[in-house]
């Protein structure tokens, strides 16, 4: 692993000519570090921005109590470096988000990765200039650069969306979102402390912060299915194994529908007997992590199996919560199971048996608005001296609509994107050459392991710039047929999923005024990579190829 050493751009002052190079990177998550590294090991010349003070994206900034991966570190982890996947040891199957800065912190380092990011420096505008083939990026203070490539690494979860609560403003207590949580840590005891929101963040602060909380009050809309995590410490022995073997978990990881290693079943429901039934779940439940979702191979599509395997998770809620009328308030109705995402907790049930802990059903009460005290629902007043936000993200689109990125002719992502998202492969759009997207809105990123997705678009990113180098060529973007044709596939196959009947950030429904409807690619991650290598077979054959321009062809010789 010997890094290519190319001199790292100065930033061109407000005014001044803009700085040039090879490739603009937007993002330091896990698609915009690999970014970095790989156009480096390509001897590309590149200028990296992230907004956040330093590398981690998501786990940069969600440093909330309680948080951590939900998928097997181990998966969870690049492919990319053998001698990374050697030197880090994982201590715990599903990893604690101080962990994984560290993780973060130890790529970077080690890859000596930081300076080419410019840090607490948000990008505004990116333009295309089709005369001299590149873009114009420009920052939030003004500064500009060029670059014939622009690789958009922001990320499906990187914009926290805006609670529509009125009143926040007047609150006196402390108030805080999940998603900008304080570098320092939060003392909750003796505190009254709101929650809202209990997806998958709500849910890991819930039984963190119940346990610390004086009293906690959770205010839940909709109820979300979870399953035990189940989580371990891995064993000095076990992760040496795993070192040994690590080829073949990639092997595995690539070949899966998810991007990871889990259980998984083609058994249709309905095939085996009730008792058989029953066995398999309970196995599962044993088993911990998202073995539910692996049990059969129709859950998604099969409303009455899905319907089934709900029933058995609500069955669980009564087993462990002992206020009967908490435990029917806490089972999700209405919505098939799995088609908001499966959370993972360790003890949430059983957190609203301690007796400091009250869940504030939002749907026969809701909220009206924020006081100076603290929350008013339909029925009182609670007050709070800690109010959390865990109410989620403008998903999937939401960071690259934050800019305004100009196409050729002026044509904006806003305009392209009105009534919903589209692009090729969620990495590509039409009518925006060399402009790409890692973890795109139409690939699988919201159904699949973020890391293996990192690494398959970056790969194809830098094959298809090589292609261009290689072959005299200016320009790449899909063509709108080739476009076209991908948004029927990602529709054809999004039709039967049952994940349209939740209102979900996967369908768009969690943020006011935005267009609706699944535009993941839910045929799987191995499906989507066959697509990828398809795309660019034949010479990029479905692309708009241009020439390179004289002064281009001059700046790459
Ligand atoms: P989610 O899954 O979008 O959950 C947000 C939660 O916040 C959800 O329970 C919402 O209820 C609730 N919410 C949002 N706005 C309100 C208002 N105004 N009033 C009451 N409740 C509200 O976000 P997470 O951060 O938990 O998880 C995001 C992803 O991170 C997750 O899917 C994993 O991939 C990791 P609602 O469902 O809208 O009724």
């Amino acid at each position: 692993m010997t890094a290519v050493r190319s001199p790292s751009p100065q930033p061109a002052a407000s005014g001044a000519e803009p700085t040039r190079v090879d490739v603009v990177i937007v993002g330091g998550g896990f698609g915009g570090m690999y970014a970095v590294y790989k156009f480096r090991e390509l001897g590309m010349s590149l200028q990296a921005f992230e907004a956040g003070g330093d590398l981690g994206g998501v786990w940069y900034w969600n440093r909330y109590p309680g948080a951590r991966v939900d998928l097997p570190s181990i998966d969870y982890s690049y492919s990319f470096s053998r001698e990374i996947e050697q030197e880090w040891t994982w201590s715990e199957q599903f990893a604690a988000q101080p962990e994984l800065l560290r993780y973060i912190d130890f790529v970077a380092t080690r890859l000596d990765l930081r300076r080419h990011y410019r840090f607490n420096t948000r990008i505004n505008q990116a333009v295309w200039d089709e005369a001299r083939q590149l873009w114009q990026v420009t920052t939030e203070s003004g500064e500009v650069y060029e670059a014939p490539y622009c690789i958009m690494a922001t990320g499906p979860l990187s914009v926290p969306k805006k609670p529509e609560i009125d009143g926040l403003e007047r609150f006196q207590g402390r108030l805080l979102h999940a998603a900008r949580w304080p570098h320092e840590p939060v003392d909750f005891t003796g505190k009254r402390v709101g929650v809202i929101g209990t997806g998958s963040t709500g849910i890991q602060i819930v039984q963190e912060v119940g346990r610390q909380a004086g009293e906690l009050f959770v205010f839940q809309r909709t109820p979300s299915f979870t399953m035990p995590m189940r989580n371990v410490p891995l064993e000095p022995a076990y992760m040496a194994e795993v070192k040994r073997h690590y080829a073949g978990i990639r092997e595995v990881a690539r070949n899966s529908p998810i991007g990871g290693a889990r259980p998984q079943s083609t058994r249709a429901f309905f095939t085996v007997t009730p008792a058989q039934r029953q066995e398999l779940l309970e196995d599962a439940w044993k088993h911990g992590g998202l073995a539910m979702l692996g049990t059969f191979g129709d859950l998604m599509i099969n409303e009455e199996a899905n319907e089934h395997v709900a029933e058995f998770v609500r069955g669980k809620i009564d087993d462990v919560v002992q206020d009967p009328d908490t435990a029917r308030r806490l089972k999700p109705q209405g919505y098939p199971i799995f088609a908001r995402r499966p959370c993972l907790d360790t003890g949430y049930y059983e957190t609203f048996n301690l007796p400091n802990v009250h869940l504030m059903d939002c749907l026969t009460d809701p909220i009206v608005e924020a006081t100076e005290k603290g929350l008013r629902t339909a029925s009182g007043e609670t007050e709070l001296d800690i109010l959390i936000l865990a109410t989620g993200y403008d998903g999937l689109t939401g960071a690259l609509l934050a800019f305004d990125v100009q196409g050729r002719d002026g044509q904006t992502v806003q305009d392209k994107w009105k009534d919903g998202p589209r692009s090729h492969l969620g990495i590509m759009l039409a009518g925006f050459p060399n402009l790409f997207m890692t973890t795109g809105p139409n690939g699988p990123a919201a159904l699949a392991n973020i890391i293996r997705m990192s690494e398959n678009d970056v790969d194809w990113i830098a094959q298809a710039i090589l292609h261009l180098r290689a072959n005299g060529l200016g320009s790449i973007e899909p063509s709108i047929d080739t476009e076209d044709r991908w948004m029927d596939l990602v529709h054809a196959l999004a039709k039967p999923s049952l994940i349209n009947k939740a209102k979900t950030w996967w369908v768009g429904a969690n943020v006011e005024g935005k267009p609706r409807g699944l535009t993941q690619f839910v045929g799987g991650f191995m499906k989507y990579r066959e697509h990828c290598a398809a795309a660019a077979a034949n010479g990029y054959a479905g692309h708009v190829l241009q020439p390179a321009r004289e002064q281009v062809r001059e700046k790459a010789a």
